[in-house]
């Protein structure tokens, strides 16, 4: 018995939180016990190293330390909760897996490329998303969406350009693993979002 392990990606206000709770609520109608979490986070520990990366104070934090930061809570989020979740049968749900250190990291940092792959191959070698949704839409437009909430992160200030290469690395990405990847326009309303999403599990889950 293995469940199914769905990720959730994209840039900046690009609606991820406000759809993991409709991915959720579809796949528990269909019959499935989902396990919803995210990353950086996800378990106690992984979010105390979530609140060191998303601290603005820490702007002395190195891109390397930031890399090891990101998958060292990846490796206490895969052995606490979603390899378990998965070997139970549960689906899992993630907003925000490795696809998002190849982006932010990788595109937006500029680290070398290599360095992600090994730490990916150590980390979870084996394991990779059954579907990943790609929430896609121009980079001033979701800045424009997340700036209307609470105060920027350290991420969240980031210049444009740097998003820009965050956005055009998942792209890059997704159309490198077109198989796992489905891209979502993401810049109309929350229904028309939705329903593009919706065709895509239906598609790929209803038998
Ligand atoms: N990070 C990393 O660097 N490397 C890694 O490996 C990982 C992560 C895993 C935290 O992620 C940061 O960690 C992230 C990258 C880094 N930083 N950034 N940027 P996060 O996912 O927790 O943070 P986030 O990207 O800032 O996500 P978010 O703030 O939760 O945004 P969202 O989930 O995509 O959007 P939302 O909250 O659903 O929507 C934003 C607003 O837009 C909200 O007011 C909604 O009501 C509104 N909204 C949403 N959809 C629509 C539509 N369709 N129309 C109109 N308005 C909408």
């Amino acid at each position: 018995m293995q469940g199914k392990f769905i990720t959730m990606e994209g840039g900046e206000g690009a609606g991820k939180s406000t759809m993991m709770q409709r991915v959720g609520g579809w796949l528990e109608a269909a019959g499935h016990r989902v396990v919803v979490t995210r990353e950086p986070g996800g378990t106690d520990l992984a979010e105390k190293l979530r609140e060191i990366l998303l601290d603005r104070d820490n702007n002395t934090l190195s891109g390397q330390a930031e890399l090891l930061l990101v998958f060292a809570s990846r490796a206490q989020h895969l052995d606490e909760l979603i390899r378990p979740a998965l070997a139970r049968g549960d689906w899992v749900l993630c907003d925000r897996f490795t696809d998002a250190t190849w982006a932010y990291q990788g595109g937006g940092r500029g680290l070398p490329l290599d360095d992600i792959k090994t730490l990916e191959k150590l980390v979870h070698g084996d394991l990779s998303p059954d579907l990943t949704l790609l929430l896609d839409l121009p980079v001033e437009h979701g800045m424009r969406r997340a700036g209307e909430r609470s105060e920027a992160d350290r991420f969240e200030q980031e210049s444009s350009t740097f998003f820009e290469r965050v956005r055009n690395a998942y792209l890059e990405r997704a159309n490198s693993a077109r198989g796992r990847f489905a891209i979502v326009d993401a810049s109309p309303g929350v229904d028309e979002v939705w329903a593009q999403i919706e065709e895509i599990l239906s598609s790929r889950f209803n038998s």
